[in-house]
């Protein structure tokens, strides 16, 4: 089919863009992130950089990106701000030092954000498709995100056509836009695997200032095969879960899933997957990683909905020889539809995210290390957390081979309260925090969650106070962040009497 558009090189598109421009990339992780424009402007910059002029712009995506994305950008010194999440060492180093601007937003504010103007104009959409017709229908690839919303108030656009994904994917993704307030009504989603959209982005093709061509396949890195400590807290989440189907508290048709993105939540998705006490399932999440789709190929999981279809290779190479097996049981929706608190919470999705800490009375630091340094960002936890039927936290006990114990007196940054956190689980066991006063809750998670070489050390703490409804010590509830800064190993804090 021969198409109205522009063919440009990446380095002619690149040359369109001008420093200070803000970009709405597509991209939700690695999958469907734009791979050729990005790199040409992060050479783009170097040569401008060198020539002694400046040369960066706004990068707004649904989540991080992969090495082509953030990663070529960020070691060009070409990106001037980020949102609203990110994973690359480079750019996390970069935002650390100060020298790069970033906010961390829920992923089901991007897109609302984005529409009221608080980032003032988007220039352009670089965006990856699968497939884009004469008049301007574009369908996506393995990820939606925010894209719709960015192609639809760009100025203009640049699509990468990859011809790595099969132009069948038209018919996989359900692009539905909320109006803003006033004018919002209900999103009309009462199962996981209602449609209520388009399967394709309907553009001005005016708008279209030109495509490039590439074949190079999404740069998602394989998962960690599990090991002792994620199958242990896989099988946990996995055995709480199946005895609340037992005691008829989660209904014996169960509920729709949220999982998290990375090894932990890999292992926990398998380990469900393998509970016979756990019924077939469904699944009303963010990111469609391995454990899920070959739970889907099997049958054990009935249906997932997600925005991105973040897979290793060799899972997407099953996905694409499995095509028709998957349609009718995959649907990939922009990141306020998938991350809605209004459908997460009629749903009555059972959400299980990661943390990087925990404190004895609930709250969870999913964030910023030593309450400092940012990891990631909160993603899409808070949007599931917050309005769960069951919300449950996992992490390993320990980190840094134990000089770092997950689970401390107080967080040393807040992402998720004490309200909204349910359910803890280490590979020690669950701590089950329904129902339980602050004492209550920090003699669980003690028992049934730090690790063995801190229970001591946190049942002393404890007992330092008896004081008040929640019963913390101001002089002592960040020495074992303090001592682990000060001498690389939190065993040995010292409480001060
Ligand atoms: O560092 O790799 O240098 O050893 O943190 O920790 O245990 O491998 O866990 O990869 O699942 O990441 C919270 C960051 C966990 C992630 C977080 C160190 C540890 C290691 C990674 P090394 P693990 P994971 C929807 C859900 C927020 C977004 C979210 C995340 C590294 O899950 O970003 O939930 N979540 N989205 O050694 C210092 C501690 C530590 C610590 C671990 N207490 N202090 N370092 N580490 N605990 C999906 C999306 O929104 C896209």
């Amino acid at each position: 089919m021969s198409l109205p558009f522009p063919v440009l090189t990446p380095e002619e598109a690149a040359a369109m863009i001008n420093n200070g421009d803000t970009i709405g990339f597509s991209g939700f992780t690695p999958a469907g992130a734009c791979k050729m424009i990005p790199q040409a402007l992060a050479a783009r910059a170097k040569t401008e950089h060198a020539a002694g002029r400046p040369f960066k712009v706004g990068v707004v995506t649904g989540a991080s990106t992969g090495p082509s994305l953030d990663g070529a950008l960020a070691e060009a010194e070409a990106i001037a701000w980020r949102t609203p999440y990110q994973s690359n060492a480079t750019l996390r180093r970069q935002i650390n030092e100060g020298k790069t601007r970033f906010f961390d937003m829920h992923l089901s504010a991007l897109q609302p954000t984005v529409r009221s103007g608080v980032f003032g104009k988007f220039q352009w959409a670089v965006v990856e498709a699968a497939r884009v017709t004469p008049n301007g229908e574009v369908t996506l690839t393995t990820s939606v995100g925010a894209t719709n919303t960015f192609l639809r108030l760009a100025d203009r656009v640049l699509l990468e056509i990859n011809s790595s994904h099969p132009e069948s994917l038209t018919g996989f993704h359900d692009l539905y836009e909320p109006a803003d307030p006033p004018f919002r009504r209900e999103i009309p989603i009462y199962t996981t695997s209602d449609r209520i959209g388009s399967p394709v982005m309907k553009l001005d093709p005016k708008k279209i200032a030109g495509i490039v061509y590439t074949n190079k396949p999404d740069e998602t890195a394989g998962f960690d095969a599990p090991d002792e400590v994620t199958n242990k807290i896989g099988e946990n989440v996995a055995e709480f879960l199946a005895a609340e189907v037992r005691s008829g508290r989660i209904p014996a048709s169960f509920l729709p899933l949220q999982s998290g993105v990375g090894n932990i939540a890999n292992a926990v998705i398998g380990a469900l997957g393998a509970n016979s006490g756990i019924p077939p399932f469904t699944m009303f999440t963010e990111v469609i990683q391995d454990s899920v789709l070959e739970l889907v190929y099997t049958g054990k999981c009935r249906f997932a909905s997600g925005t991105s279809l973040t897979l290793s290779a060799e899972q997407l190479a099953k996905f694409k020889a499995n095509l028709e097996h998957f349609r009718s049981r995959i649907v990939l929706r922009p990141q306020e539809i998938t991350n809605s608190p209004e459908l997460v919470r009629r749903l009555g999705l059972i959400t299980i995210n990661t943390a990087l800490e925990l404190d004895l009375f609930g709250n969870v630091n999913s964030t910023h290390v030593m309450g400092r340094d940012l990891m990631n960002g909160i993603g899409g936890s808070g949007d599931f957390t917050r309005n769960a039927h069951i919300s449950i936290f996992t992490c390993p006990s320990v980190a840094k081979n134990g000089a770092i114990s997950t689970i401390v007196p107080l967080v040393a940054h807040v992402d998720h309260s004490e309200h909204s956190v349910q359910v803890a689980v280490t590979e020690h066991g669950v701590a089950d925090l329904r129902g339980k006063t602050p004492h209550e809750r920090a003699v669980l998670i003690i028992e049934k969650c730090v690790h063995p070489e801190y229970r001591d050390l946190l049942r002393a703490y404890l007992a330092l106070s008896n004081r008040g409804h929640v019963p913390q010590t101001l002089a002592n509830c960040f020495r074992m962040h303090s001592t682990f800064i000060e001498g690389g190993d939190m065993r040995k804090v010292q409480w001060v009497k």
